[in-house]
């Protein structure tokens, strides 16, 4: 595996689940790997997870990990050929080069615009990292995945999951944001590969992207959704037709007991950072079916067999 950006960059997801189960069984088992070695962060965005759980993961490879905040750094200019006379002092040309003189591998996080739906849809901060550096990138949460978010998921789920083939269905929640896609769109793209029996529900208005929900059953009653369900796994995202919209919704979409109760005493999923009240009701989150902290640790896992895989071929 060369970058981590989307599933189809792994040659096989099923090994690479393997390969995090085997990590969290010995989280320092392999530290000759990443000696000598450089990962650097950029963070357009914030984060707690994601952050700490990588810099965690190169630790226990061995690794140097070198965290930059680009929200405060100089400003980056994308696009090609201007005349740069703006605030944007530097050139993605430029910096995506000098980090990759400094890194042996580059993370980058980067939230969508919500307003302009087809550069954010081309991923084109990611991708201008991926063209411009000389170095394997990993995706700490673009513009419309989160892969590392999607392994971590995929990992809790074969480890809690108690049939073969679990009910999966992701449910959009509320929330007082316009958030993005990326989760949700990252979820739907690994389930697809998963042993799993997948659905979404969502009010109408909320249908996502179909190059990612095109194929998965869709169901607009939440609670008939809920029905038999193994794991609950809640996100809210805005509009992708009206894009980055928040739309008026009538019912209540908040995860409740109650709406728990119509479930296969169903685990509960959220990748955090989440809004108590509003997404979930607190005596669910703080149900022993929640997973939530369960996710947030198989993210160390997930990042680290991303970046164990990456080193393998430098
Ligand atoms: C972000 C999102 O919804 O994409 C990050 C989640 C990992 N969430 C918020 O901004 C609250
Ligand atoms: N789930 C997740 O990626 O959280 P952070 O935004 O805190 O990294």
């Amino acid at each position: 595996m060369h970058h981590f950006t989307e599933l189809s960059d792994v040659p096989d997801p099923h090994k690479l689940l393997d390969q995090a189960q085997l990590i969290k069984n010995n989280p320092v088992g392999n530290q000759q790997i990443g000696k000598n070695k450089t990962i650097v962060l950029l963070f357009f965005n914030p984060s707690l997870r994601t952050r700490i759980s990588t810099e965690k993961a190169a630790l226990n490879l061995n690794m140097s990990c070198i965290v930059y905040d680009a929200s405060q750094g100089w400003k980056l200019e994308f696009e090609k050929g201007i005349t740069m006379n703006t605030d944007r002092a530097e050139h993605i040309q430029e910096a995506a080069a000098v980090i990759s003189q400094y890194a042996d591998i580059i993370g980058i996080r980067t939230f969508p615009s919500l307003i302009d739906k087809e550069k954010d849809y081309s991923d084109a901060i990611l991708r201008q990292f991926q063209k411009y550096a000389s170095v394997p990138i990993i995706s700490l949460e673009s513009a419309i995945r989160h892969p590392l978010q999607s392994l971590a998921d995929w990992i809790t789920i074969e480890e809690f999951k108690e049939k073969k083939q679990p009910k999966v269905v992701l449910t959009w929640a509320p929330h007082p944001k316009a958030l993005p896609q990326a989760v949700s769109n990252s979820f739907l793209e690994w389930m697809q590969i998963a042993d799993v029996d997948l659905m979404i529900t969502h009010p109408k208005g909320y249908e996502l992207a179909p190059e990612f929900s095109s194929g998965i059953p869709t169901e607009y009653d939440q609670e008939k959704a809920f029905e038999n369900a193994d794991f609950i796994y809640a996100k809210n995202w805005s509009s992708y037709e009206q894009y980055g919209q928040r739309l008026a919704v009538r019912e209540n979409w908040t995860v409740t007991p109650e709406k728990m109760a119509r479930t296969n005493n169903a685990y509960f999923m959220h990748c955090l950072p989440v809004r108590r009240n509003v997404v979930v009701a607190d005596e669910v989150i703080e149900s022993d079916r929640s997973l939530v902290i369960s996710q947030a640790n198989n993210r160390t896992f997930a990042a680290q067999a991303v970046i164990q895989e990456i080193l393998k071929l430098l």
